[in-house]
């Protein structure tokens, strides 16, 4: 049993896309163990992608995911994590398979709708750095 971090981004919750993500999670089985909407602010953005702050792209980052409301959601299953990865698709929409997430419904590899964590010590940072113990059923 596995838990993971999901987010649909600002690009995501704009375009209307939040009912078609979860379609998707809860018929592949995945439980939602917790969802909340949140706007983050730049200190929030920065400390969530910490790892990624000597990259080229870490300002425009930062910018895209304090544009809007994101929805965050802990997800829980078998394998959980390899699972929201395989829906999701790869980071590029372009190179990501059909039926997939990011396939489907991305515009660019920054604006590409959903986050998922990558291995199971970053999931436990990411679902512990949105929600605390009791927000989480
Ligand atoms: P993933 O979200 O597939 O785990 P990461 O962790 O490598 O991908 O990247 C985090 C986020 O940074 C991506 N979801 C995307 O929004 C953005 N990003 C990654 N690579 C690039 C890039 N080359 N140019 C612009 N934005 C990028």
């Amino acid at each position: 049993m596995q838990r993971t971090l999901a987010i649909v981004k600002p690009d995501g919750v704009a375009a209307g896309l939040v009912g078609e993500v979860v379609k998707r999670i809860e018929q592949e089985g995945l439980r939602i163990v917790g969802m909340r909407m949140e706007h983050m602010t730049q200190t929030k953005a920065e400390g969530f992608y910490y790892v990624h702050r000597e990259r080229p792209f870490f300002g425009s980052l930062m910018e895209f995911m304090t544009s809007g409301p994101v929805v965050l959601m802990a997800l829980e299953g078998d394998n959980a994590i390899k699972r929201w990865r395989s829906l999701m698709g790869a980071t590029n929409p372009e190179n990501a398979d059909p039926g997939t997430i990011r396939r489907d419904m991305a515009t660019s590899i920054e604006r590409n709708v959903v986050h998922g964590s990558d291995a199971e010590d970053t999931a436990s940072f990411e679902v512990n750095y949105f929600f605390t113990g009791t927000e989480l059923m």
